[in-house]
């Protein structure tokens, strides 16, 4: 059963009943039945930006209205349908929401109407299997997937899990956080998994899109050395305001790895690469520092990963995917956020104009992360 008040309702009369009042009955007030969404029919359809239901939530669920969402790479690759796994159709794409809980199911436990709530890649899992017993519910086999396999956050009422969707502590910017949601949380988690220590170097790259600018920061807040790779001056100039102690553009390098072994004198003891391309991530097996970890991200359509044996065992490198985070991951890649220690660098458009940033993002002209206002 679909409810909009909460437990709250249950609570004793203590005097202040006014307050209570009105919260309830604007709550009430401000969820039409339809609502503002950027649509898709077929993988690389036409974009639709139009009227729609808003959800009900199920039992478990809360019902969000999203106020602004980042706009992942993964959201590219979803409207195009370019990865071995099919997306639901229609769909509406999104899985960095931050909003407003203004429902939730009868067996929502732990949320109440006013909360903010963000909205992540991981909708919901079972919590039963061997992978969610041991908090690895991205890897549930039933994982159900915000923007992929259930509508997202490019609308301005969403549904999500209440046991994974992440508490937003109140007051914060909720434009600014939208990136935590997915690319703070997995470049967080993928710096843990490379395993580097404070004081070791950590080569980003894709240094200066939305994952690589947060993780240029994450890694700089974590005590690391960072040496940021990306292409053109612009993105330079960003990844060095931003923490990063050394720049490599690959445009312009003839020898990237040779000039990254270089600047970290014998490679990076960590690689986390968040470009979408595989030669990128094809050199970063070659300069990886001896016994250090090269950990894949970014997914590039169709790519595989190759390493000449002979080097990886005298090398003894070791190659890692990481994928999200788990839900302490994402306390704790908000609490960084709150705490002040990275910010988002974000410019802000109207829903309305999602395709746009697909266009930029398909050219490589995004810098930082681009984030929608559902009211626009
Ligand atoms: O959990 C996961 N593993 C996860 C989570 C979220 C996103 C994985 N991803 C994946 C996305 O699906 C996507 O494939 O990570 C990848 C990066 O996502 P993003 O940061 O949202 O993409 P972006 O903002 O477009 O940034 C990509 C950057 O890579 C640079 C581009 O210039 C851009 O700044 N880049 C490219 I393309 N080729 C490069 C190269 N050869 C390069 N940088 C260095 N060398
Ligand atoms: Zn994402
Ligand atoms: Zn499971």
């Amino acid at each position: 059963m679909f409810r909009l008040a909460n437990s709250q309702s249950f609570r004793p009369f203590v005097g202040v009943v006014r307050p209570l009042t009105l919260r309830l009955v604007s709550t009430v007030s401000t969820i039409p039945k339809t609502q503002k969404a950027v649509i898709f029919y077929e993988n690389g359809g036409e974009l639709h930006y139009k009227d729609i239901p808003v959800p009900k939530p199920k039992p478990n669920e809360l019902l969000i209205n999203v106020k602004y969402s980042g706009v992942c790479h993964t959201d590219l690759h979803a409207w195009k349908g370019d990865w071995p796994l099919a997306t639901k159709l229609p769909l509406v794409g999104g899985h960095e929401g931050a909003g407003v809980v203004v429902g939730m199911g009868e067996s929502v436990r732990g949320w109440k109407i006013g909360d903010l709530a963000g909205i992540k890649w991981l909708n919901g899992s079972c919590m039963s299997c061997e992978y969610c017993e041991q908090s690895h519910e991205s890897n549930c086999p039933e994982a159900d997937l915000s923007g992929y396999t259930h509508d997202g956050s490019f609308q301005q009422y969403a549904t999500a899990d209440a046991v994974q969707a992440a508490k937003i502590p109140d007051g914060t910017n909720l434009a600014e956080v939208a990136p935590i949601l997915c690319a703070g949380i997995t470049v967080y988690k993928a710096l843990k998994t490379s395993g580097v220590k404070s004081g070791e170097w950590v080569a980003i790259s894709g240094a200066a899109g939305g994952l690589g600018s947060l993780a240029v920061q994450y890694a700089k807040a974590m005590g690391f050395r960072v040496l940021g790779i990306d292409g053109g001056e612009d993105k330079g100039q960003l990844v060095k305001s931003l923490g990063a102690d050394h720049f490599v553009d690959y445009t312009k390098t003839n020898d990237v790895v040779d000039a990254i072994l270089k600047a970290t004198s014998g490679g990076p003891h960590g690689v986390i690469n968040v470009s979408v391309s595989e030669k990128a991530i094809a050199q970063s097996v070659e300069y990886v520092r001896p016994t250090g970890t090269v950990v894949l991200v970014g997914l590039p359509a169709n790519a595989v990963i190759s390493s000449e044996i002979f080097s990886h065992v005298i090398k003894t490198i070791n190659i890692k995917g990481s994928y999200v985070g788990n839900r302490a991951d994402t306390r704790e890649a908000i609490d960084f956020y709150t705490r002040g220690l990275v910010k988002s660098p974000i410019r802000v458009i109207g829903l309305s104009e999602l395709p746009h940033a697909y266009e930029l993002m398909e050219k490589g002209k995004v810098l930082g992360r681009i984030v929608v206002d559902t009211s626009k």
